[in-house]
């Protein structure tokens, strides 16, 4: 994984006094700066990026494929890769941001992949998934259209064999409206940790208003379980940063 952490740019879109804050988009300057800004805005990130790989030890069948749906510069693909030594299995990352596929090609140009990997530039929604044992959805399915994230899931659930498993990592919201208030501070103390001046949270929070609505926890797992997922389980927590994992 170390490798998509080389050439770190700070990521400085925000720092600045913008007069219209559009919609955030996954374009080249997002691109260029992702690693810096993953890492200094979801916390924990680099910890829960290790650890999926090491659930994939468990849940990656021989054999099998693995996807890595909205891959962004393929970290998840990089640690499933190093982390999965002795079973054959394919690696598809997918990203509908043709920005973020030419810089994961930039940032892995000089890593050996153990395992075969290939990008697919498409939107998650258009493609098929073929059978499969391990799918990633770490903080992407929070950028689809509500309306569209149980098809999507449903998707995933059809083309999982038995017994494999969906990592599916979420900002969520709290049911009680004074808990989310709390947390939603507390990831904002997160941020301002991480260097992040007030207008630079302020003005990325504009930017993701309308193209990231968030679920709520019981929403999450009972969508997950009404699919007919065996077990739900929330393997990880930080501030409003979930991640559930899901066998079929
Ligand atoms: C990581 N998983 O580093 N189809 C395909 N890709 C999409 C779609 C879509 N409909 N919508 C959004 N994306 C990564 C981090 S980032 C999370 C994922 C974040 C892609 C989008 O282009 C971006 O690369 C990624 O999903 C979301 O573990 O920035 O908060």
């Amino acid at each position: 994984m170390s490798e998509s952490f080389s050439n770190l740019t700070a990521d400085a879109i925000y720092a600045k006094k913008i007069t219209q804050v559009e919609d955030f988009r996954f374009d080249d300057a997002v691109a260029s700066v992702f690693t810096d800004m993953v890492n200094r805005s979801i916390p924990a990130y680099a910890d829960l990026v290790k650890y999926i790989g090491l659930l994939a030890q468990r849940y990656v069948e021989p054999d099998s494929r693995v996807y890595d749906l909205g891959c962004s510069l393929g970290a998840v693909s990089l640690s499933v890769d190093q982390s999965v030594q002795d079973k054959k299995f394919e690696i598809i990352a997918v990203d509908n941001s043709q920005a973020m596929l030419n810089r994961l090609t930039e940032v892995t140009k000089d890593y050996q992949w153990q395992h075969p990997f290939k990008t697919v530039v498409a939107d998650i929604r258009d493609i098929d998934l073929q059978s499969n044992s391990f799918t990633v959805l770490n903080f992407v399915l929070q950028f689809l259209e509500p309306a569209d994230r149980i098809t999507m899931l449903q998707k995933i659930h059809a083309s999982l064999n038995a017994g494999g498993a969906l990592i599916l990592s979420e900002k969520i919201k709290f049911d009680d409206p004074t808990d989310d208030a709390l947390v939603f501070d507390l990831h904002h103390d997160f941020k301002r940790s991480q260097g992040y001046s007030e207008l630079e949270i302020a003005q990325k929070r504009n930017a993701l208003e309308e193209v990231m609505r968030l679920d709520t926890d019981s929403v999450q797992i009972q969508r997950l379980k009404d699919l007919g997922f065996q077990k739900v389980i929330k393997w990880f927590q930080a501030f409003n940063f979930v991640s559930y994992l899901a066998i079929k």
